[in-house]
């Protein structure tokens, strides 16, 4: 037996633990104790995160799709008609996804592919639907989209305001620094339309109609200002536009009254919470799915960092604007460029300097795609459908659409005009079902490679078993189409080393880093610009990265989501997660020992709305948006604000995007996953 030291694969916190390996193959979990991030404790996931590596269902050969059935195919057969298929597209007519589940050299190659080999502008992966208001609001106030602080640094916090993250659940390591935290005497705020277990930590929660944060912090922040607790030398150092800041949320529409009108929250505990946050010494917010997952996303993300500009909590210790990247891999493959909009580093294809940099680094003997930016995925499926044939061809590696994309119908649609999609993955899905080509991918235990975690930390995979069957690494896939279509030359790689130092050597936050300095329990922070950097866990301590280094503020008008309750959908459906399932459930559905805990899902109904609706706990429902309707089991509880509705979105047999909507922020492209509205229906035996 030995012990192989390795990355969760799951989510963003990057607790790190040993693979057990017996006899060359994976058999278990044991406890690494000298990671920073985790110190040996892992959550359920982690725990289990052995149970699907050898599952029976593993993919372990290409697949062809041949009259409507999947049959074998030799890897030369696949990657001929792969080459064949690939080679017969115009410069943009073909567009990637890439993904979050998968390494940052992973990342790098399909990046590389897309812009080299397809010559395509279009790529981007699930971030869009997750923290793309992030990226672009935090970038717009701060000149960096990522996590200020580090997870460690949480426990410092004297008050933790946790808004839109059930950290418990979703973060649940980083979730164990907050009640480091609380033990510490620190005040804790929890911002949310259900009283998740996160929320039940909480000495103050503040129960709110889903989309209706911007208000919320508007009403906190003008308590703080009428109250003259704002910090004042902060503001007159380090920020512009606090007059317009000052301007909207001083207007009377955010007074305390109209403020617990539109939220639903009690005047009081709104002026409980402001006066906690802005005199803590310390105040840390965290945030997560709840804040970036609107079509006022931006806005949202937006609001957290002047709040934390107006009261000085940034640049320090237990302070800082916490968004809580999802996926394992999320960061990174921001970090890659798997964005239709950046190479490496967030360096801009519209940028001349950049795309030259890239072209003569890559030397592609017809050259790269054009700088102009390419449609995120949220807009590829419209011009899917309502621009037929402008986009004929996808490939998909580690992405499963068919059940996390908003509205599925229409994302079925698209997919289905695709004149031929090859999808990569370690399990079958309902994505690759629609494939033409199915390429079977090794995953996290099968491979080395590095993955940055949301404080930005790069840690290490290391191999620890043989893939199954003729499974192979997804750089290595991506390289062999290269080959086949005549650019060896340009993917010469032996070992994932040789591509994180190809892709270093282009990427200035990871300019400094080698395998040999990431091989450390601590690994390293970016940005890390020289092999002597030590690497960076908190940003903007003295400066922010804007180009005169101040964060910038301005007023934000607060708006509704664009689908609101009505007579005919009279209830606001939200929609997330719970501990035990992974998202689609490609792996966490075929690990025993979590599946058995939830094995399907739910809907999450207010006492008082179900008895209205005649429903009893347990009970099947209708429930039907605009959009589509499921049937799904009733879990009638009190922790769910009246009006409100709630479904994890794991379940394909009671699939929650069948009901979402796809409206989109205007500037991030993320949609509304978090608010749509609709009504249900007992169902009435016959
Ligand atoms: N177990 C598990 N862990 C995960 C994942 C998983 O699938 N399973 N996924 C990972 C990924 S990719 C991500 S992005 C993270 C997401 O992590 P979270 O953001 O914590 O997850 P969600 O459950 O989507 O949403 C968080 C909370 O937002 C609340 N909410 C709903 N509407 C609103 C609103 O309008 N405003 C506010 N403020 N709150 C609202 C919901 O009630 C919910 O409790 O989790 C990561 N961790
Ligand atoms: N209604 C609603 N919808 C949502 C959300 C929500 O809160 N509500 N949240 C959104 C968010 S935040 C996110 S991040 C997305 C997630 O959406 P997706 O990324 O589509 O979901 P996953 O199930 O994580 O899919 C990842 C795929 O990668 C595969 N995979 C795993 N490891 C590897 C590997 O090493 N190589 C390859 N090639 N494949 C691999 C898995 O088998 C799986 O098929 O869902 C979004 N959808
Ligand atoms: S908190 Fe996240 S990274 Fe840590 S063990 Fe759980 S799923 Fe893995
Ligand atoms: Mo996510």
């Amino acid at each position: 037996m030995k012990y192989v030291q390795t990355t969760c694969p799951y989510c963003g916190t990057g607790c790190s633990f040993n693979l057990v390996v017996d006899e060359g193959k994976v058999a278990g979990i044991a406890p690494y104790q000298r990671s920073p991030v985790n110190e040996g404790k892992l959550c359920p996931k982690g725990t289990f995160a052995h149970e699907f590596i050898n599952s029976p269902d593993r993919l372990t050969k290409p697949l062809i799709k041949k009259a409507g059935m999947f049959v074998e195919a030799s890897w030369d057969e696949a990657l001929t008609l792969i080459a064949e298929k690939f080679k017969s597209y115009k410069p943009d007519e073909c567009a990637c996804l890439a993904s979050a589940r998968t390494s940052n050299e992973d990342n790098y190659a399909m990046m590389k592919f897309a812009r080299g080999v397809f010559k395509t502008r279009h790529i981007d992966h699930c971030a869009r639907l997750c923290h793309a208001s992030t990226v672009a609001g935090l970038a717009a106030i701060f000149g960096s989209g990522a996590m200020t602080n580090s997870i460690g640094d949480i426990a410092e916090a004297k008050c933790v305001f946790i808004i839109g993250s059930n950290t418990f659940e979703n973060h649940p390591l980083i979730g164990r620094r907050i009640m480091e935290a609380k033990a510490n005497g620190a005040k804790i705020i929890y911002a949310d339309p259900r009283l998740t277990p996160t929320g039940k930590q909480a000495d103050l929660h503040l129960q709110f109609y889903s989309g209706t944060d911007v208000c919320l912090l508007n009403g906190m922040m003008q308590e703080i200002i009428t109250k003259g607790w704002e910090d004042k030398e902060f503001i007159k150092n380090r920020v512009t536009g606090f007059e317009d800041l000052k301007k909207e949320v001083m207007k009377p529409d955010y007074n305390l009254d109209k403020v617990s009108k539109i939220t639903g929250v009690p005047a009081n505990s709104i002026k409980i919470a402001a006066e906690w946050f802005a005199k803590s010494g310390a105040s840390a917010i965290l945030y997560s799915m709840g804040i970036t997952q609107h079509t006022v996303g931006v806005d949202n993300v937006k609001s957290c960092g002047f709040i934390q500009m107006l009261t000085g909590n940034l640049g320090r210790p237990g302070t800082g604007v916490n968004a809580l990247r999802g996926q394992n891999n999320v960061q990174g493959a921001c970090d890659m460029g798997a964005l239709p909009v950046v190479f490496t580093a967030y360096q801009k294809v519209i940028d001349p300097a950049a795309h030259k940099k890239f072209a003569d680094a890559w030397k592609f003997k017809d050259g790269i795609a054009k700088g102009e930016n390419g449609y995120e995925v949220t807009t590829l499926m419209d011009v899917l459908t309502e621009k037929k044939g402008e986009i004929k061809c996808l490939y998909v590696m580690g992405e499963n659409p068919m059940v996390s994309d908003p509205d599925l119908t229409h994302v079925e649609h698209a997919l289905k005009s695709l004149e031929f999609m090859v999808v990569q993955d370690i399990f079958m899905n309902e994505t690759s079902a629609l494939a033409d080509v199915v390429l079977p991918a090794a995953c996290y235990a099968e491979k080395d490679g590095t993955q940055t975690s949301t404080e930005r930390r790069v840690q290490m995979w290391r191999k620890s078993q043989n893939p199954p069957g003729e499974a192979k690494g997804d750089w290595e896939i991506i390289a062999s189409i290269a080959a086949r279509m005549g650019y060896a030359e340009n993917f010469p790689w032996k070992t994932s080393e040789d591509v994180f130092n190809e892709m270093a050597a282009l990427t200035p936050s990871y300019a400094g880093m080698t395998y040999q300095r990431l091989n450390k329990p601590e690994a390293l922070h970016w940005p890390c610009p020289t092999k002597e950097h030590p690497g960076t866990p908190i940003l903007h301590k003295e400066k922010f990265g804007t180009p005169d280094g101040k964060g910038i503020m301005s007023g934000i008008p607060f708006k509704y989501q664009k689908e609101r309750p009505d007579n005919d959908y009279p209830f606001l459906l939200t929609t997330g997660r719970c501990i035990w399932q992974w998202h689609t459930g490609t792996m966490t559905r075929r690990s025993a020992s979590l599946e058995r805990e939830e094995p399907t899902g739910w809907i999450e109904i207010n006492p008082e709305d179900a008895k209205a609706l005649g429903v009893n706990n347990g009970e099947m429902v209708k429930v039907i948006s605009r959009r589509g309707e499921i049937k799904i089991t009733a879990r009638i509880t009190d922790t769910i604000k009246k009006g409100v509705m709630f479904i994890p979105f794991h379940f394909i047999e009671c699939a929650a995007n069948m009901l979402t909507i796809n409206a989109l922020d205007p500037i991030a492209k993320i949609p509304e996953s978090k608010a749509c509205a609709v009504k249900v229906e007992k169902i009435v035996e016959a």
